[in-house]
This record gives C-alpha cells, sequence and structure tokens, in this order.
C-alpha cells in the first residue's frame, strides 16, 4: 500500500525545449490537502504541450512533466478530500472549477476566482511541487496535471470524476482539445440550429468545433485550410465545405466567405493561433450579428490589431474562450454521455496510438502534422 508514501515510477521529463523527452524514475510526493495522487492510464498530446516543450528558458521551464490531456484512477488522496476515493476514474482538466467562487456557482463563467487559472509550473494552492528526480532535484508541474508520468498529484478542482464504462483511449480525448472545440461551438458560441460557422485550421480542435457545430444543427459548416487534404477528414465531422487559403486568386478567405455566405458567416472560429488569422475570421463574419471565437493560443505577448471601425461599427463580437466556455465537473459527464449516446464522434480523432516508451514518436507525429490525437498508453 503506496498511501502517505512516496511513489517512485517512470515519468517522461521535458529537460530543455524541443529536445527529446527523457523516461527516468522519479518520485512522486503523496497529496497534500484538496489534492489528489492518479495513476495515469492513458495521455494524448495537445499541441499546447509542443508549444510550452518549445518555449526556450525563460519564459520556458525546465525541467517539466508536459501532459494534460488524460485519463486516470485515484491512487490515494490527500486531507479534506469527499468527491473521489481510491479506485474512481477521473479526467483531469487544466482550468480548476473549485465550485465555491462566485464563477463556478454562476452558469455564466467557467472561469474560477479561487484559483485563477494560469500556467503555473507548480501545484496551484500552496505553488510547490510533487516530483523529484533521482538526484532530488526538483521537477517543475505543466497545466495543473502533468500527465505524462505513471502518477502525478492534481488538485481536486482539476479533476473530473467519470464513469468508468467509456474506453480509456476516447474519454482522454475529453480532458482537452476535443472539449474545448465542442465547447466552443456549444457554449462559447451558442450555435443555433441552420447556422453558418466558417472554421480556421481544420487541426484536432477545429474539427472539434465542426463536430460540436454539426450536434448544434448548423446547415453549413466551412472548413478553411492550407491543406486540402484536410477537407476529407473534416467531412466525417460535418464540414460541407472547404476553402483552400492561399489558393484563392488573391482574393482574402474573408472576401470567399462573404461571397459563399452572402454576407459573412453566423459564426468564425481561430483554431490555430495566429493573431493575423484572428483579423481574418472576424473579418469573415457577418455584420450585425457575426461572432468570432478565438481558440488558437499564439506566441505569449502576440498583438492583435483590429480597426475600430469594423470593432466598433458593424456590430460584430470578438470573443476569447478557455476550455471551450465548459465548466468542466457539469459539462464533461455531458460530453461522455453524448459519446456512449452515439452522437458525439470521438474514435475519428484517434489516428496513432503509441506506448508509454514510444512518447517522443507522438511529439513527431503532431510537430510534422501527421496525426490528430495520438493517444499514449501508460
Ligand atoms: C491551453 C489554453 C490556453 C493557454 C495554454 C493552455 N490549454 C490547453 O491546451
Ligand atoms: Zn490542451
Amino acid at each position: 500500500n503506496s498511501e502517505g508514501k512516496p511513489i517512485r515510477c517512470k515519468a517522461a521529463v521535458a529537460r530543455r525545449a524541443g529536445e527529446a523527452l527523457v523516461i527516468e524514475e522519479v518520485i512522486v510526493a503523496p497529496p497534500m490537502s484538496r489534492e489528489v495522487r492518479i495513476r495515469v492510464i492513458c495521455t494524448s498530446l495537445c499541441h499546447s504541450d509542443l508549444t510550452f516543450w518549445n518555449l526556450q528558458h525563460p519564459p520556458g521551464i525546465f525541467p517539466r512533466i508536459l501532459g494534460h490531456e488524460a485519463i486516470g484512477v485515484v491512487e490515494s488522496v490527500g486531507k479534506d478530500i469527499t468527491e473521489v476515493t481510491k479506485g474512481d476514474v477521473v479526467i483531469p482538466v487544466f482550468l480548476p472549477d473549485c465550485g465555491e467562487c462566485v464563477d463556478c456557482k454562476s452558469t455564466k463563467s467557467n472561469q474560477c476566482t479561487n484559483i485563477p487559472f494560469k500556467v503555473s509550473p507548480c501545484m496551484p494552492r500552496d505553488g510547490t511541487t510533487r516530483f523529484t528526480d533521482q538526484n532530488g532535484e526538483i521537477i517543475y508541474h505543466f497545466l495543473c496535471i502533468s500527465s505524462f508520468s505513471e502518477y502525478t498529484v492534481i488538485d481536486i478542482a482539476n479533476l473530473v470524476k467519470i464513469d468508468p464504462e467509456i474506453p480509456p483511449n476516447r474519454a482522454c480525448l475529453l480532458s482537452c482539445g476535443v472539449s474545448t472545440g465542442v465547447g466552443a461551438a456549444w457554449r462559447t458560441a451558442g450555435v443555433e440550429s441552420g447556422s453558418t460557422v466558417a472554421i480556421f485550421g481544420l487541426g484536432s480542435i477545429g474539427l472539434a468545433v465542426a463536430e460540436g457545430a454539426r450536434l448544434c444543427g448548423a446547415t453549413r459548416i466551412i472548413g478553411v485550410d492550407v491543406n486540402p487534404e484536410k477537407f476529407k477528414i473534416g467531412k466525417k465531422f460535418g464540414v460541407t465545405d472547404f476553402v483552400h487559403a492561399g489558393e484563392c486568386e488573391n482574393k482574402p478567405v474573408s472576401q470567399v466567405i462573404i461571397e459563399m455566405t452572402g454576407g459573412g458567416a453566423d459564426y468564425c472560429f481561430e483554431c490555430v493561433g495566429k493573431t493575423s488569422l484572428v483579423q481574418e475570421a472576424f473579418a469573415s463574419c457577418r455584420k450585425g450579428w457575426g461572432k468570432t471565437i478565438v481558440l488558437g493560443v499564439d506566441q505569449p505577448g502576440a498583438m492583435l490589431s483590429l480597426s475600430s471601425y469594423d470593432v466598433l461599427h458593424q456590430g460584430k463580437t470578438l470573443m476569447g474562450s478557455l476550455f471551450g466556455g465548459l465548466k468542466p465537473k457539469c459539462h464533461v459527464p455531458i460530453l461522455l454521455k453524448r459519446y456512449m449516446d452515439k452522437e458525439l464522434q470521438l474514435d475519428e480523432f484517434v489516428t496513432h496510438e503509441v506506448e508509454f516508451k514510444d512518447i517522443n514518436k507522438a511529439f513527431d507525429l503532431l510537430s510534422n502534422g501527421q496525426c490528430l490525437r495520438c493517444v499514449i498508453w501508460m
């Protein structure tokens, strides 16, 4: 019985920016108050893992255990934990949901005030770490999850208890990327049936937006991508039209979309992480009621420039969204049920699966744009 004791296990440690992860033995401390130690069942690679892995130090932080899209089983719990017990199956979510503050109690927000979201390298409440290496040196956390380890310690605000019936290599997708995309259409935008949607970037997030828009009854879903191959996979998630960015006979993409839709899309989603594309998406949405939702994550410090004419006088809305506007503890189980009821598609997102020892293959695949989701089995 490991309860209350440190656990020695394998973790894939990011030691330097952009360099292959090193699988090494680490020591995972027992959970403190309001913390839970979990055994990771499987994890998948999200683009944000690559973004932070590639950040030179500073602002990059090393050594660090990356990974935040996962599913696990509770190994032991710290003081003051009643929500889960040993053996429960849980999905970690990078966005805290304390359940007690004004925001967590409101249906209008998913931005917790008690534990404000930060890309902190430490545990959210006491700012220390639970990982050390063989030499006793600290290893930093990532997004409060650090799932590229056989065991990890997570704050209860970052865990959702789920129905264990769902296959783990599907459930883990609801931990970040797919939830973010589906949620952005469903919760942030509030896509209505009959709507026209334009999605900039058909990676996993963009395809998840398409899936969410399809479930909300959108009738026209326009995919925009530099790679025309993406239309094929897009069709499986309800993409009805395709715009090949960069091949529009010198017309800006926004003009093509305005012409296709007779005035602009009702909802536009930026899913790449380029501020220039946010401008293009914003220009593509309809005056009067068009909404543009930004999901992509650009480099830290990237600035957005929009003309005041466009912003103030056309009645359009520009919205940001974290975790697709979803409240983790309430909405993740709903999405999970919709998968079990065969409404929400998750299977098509999993293009690759590898063993933990081959985690660097997953990094290669996603870096080269060769996969949607690569599931890593621990
Ligand atoms: C992202 C959201 C924006 C900040 C960095 C992390 N989340 C997950 O991939
Ligand atoms: Zn993510």
